[in-house]
């Protein structure tokens, strides 16, 4: 295990919710991770439909995971993709430094400072009640903006190459996030956020912000 607690200072964000490790994964393996991932992932252009127009999602996406379990959202339902070996080994390690388990992912591609993510909770009731979300950053740096649910005021931090975030707790039943868009970034950046969906017959239904 190539983990070391005290090279990685973890930031306590939001107390016992919201802990960042900057230097999760070092530069070379972040490098290394991100060219693997840029072109393995079959990357997608989903649609939202909003009164019958289809409107495309401001990056790209993929849903990998755990066999058997068919993902529905926005009028689509697919069956994840099988684990990438990247994917993958990010996750025995996530799993072990976390002492948790993972069975999906949400990969998402952000082509530049363009594409973002609006204002959410990953609160859906297959992720628990108290879900942890490990949610790791490649490429470009990105702003990661929070703010708690019920009012009051934003807050935000940057999530660098090779970062880990742990999302966990409260956090997602008291606070909303967003990665806002960034005019000067040309790079991509990759997230990753592994999650726990807890199997509910043969569907599951999945909203997509
Ligand atoms: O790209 C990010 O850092 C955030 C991703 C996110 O919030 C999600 O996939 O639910
Ligand atoms: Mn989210």
């Amino acid at each position: 295990m190539m983990f070391d607690f005290f090279e990685n200072n973890p930031l306590e964000l939001e107390k016992n919710a919201l802990i960042l490790y900057p230097n999760f994964f070092d530069k070379t393996r972040s490098d290394k991770y991100f060219i693997d991932l840029l072109g393995s992932v079959d990357w997608q252009q989903h649609y939202l439909t909003l009164y019958g127009q289809k409107i495309p999602f401001p990056r790209l996406m993929c849903w990998m995971g755990q066999q058997g379990a068919s993902y529905s959202f926005s009028g689509n339902t697919f069956q994840p993709l099988g684990w990438d070996s990247t994917v993958l080994s990010i996750k025995k390690e996530l799993e072990e430094v976390l002492n948790t388990e993972f069975n999906s992912v949400l990969l998402n591609l952000y082509r530049n400072g363009q594409d973002s993510m609006s204002w959410h909770a990953d609160d859906e009731p297959e992720l628990g009640a108290e879900p942890i979300i490990a949610s790791v950053s490649l490429g470009a740096d990105r702003t990661f903006a929070w703010k708690p649910k019920y009012g009051g005021s934003s807050k935000k931090v940057t999530l660098p190459h090779g970062s880990l975030l742990v999302m966990k707790a409260h956090f997602q039943s008291q606070f909303l996030h967003a990665l806002p868009k960034a005019k000067h970034v040309t790079h991509h950046r990759i997230n990753l956020t592994y999650r726990f969906i807890r199997p509910k017959g043969s569907t599951t239904a999945f909203f997509i912000k």
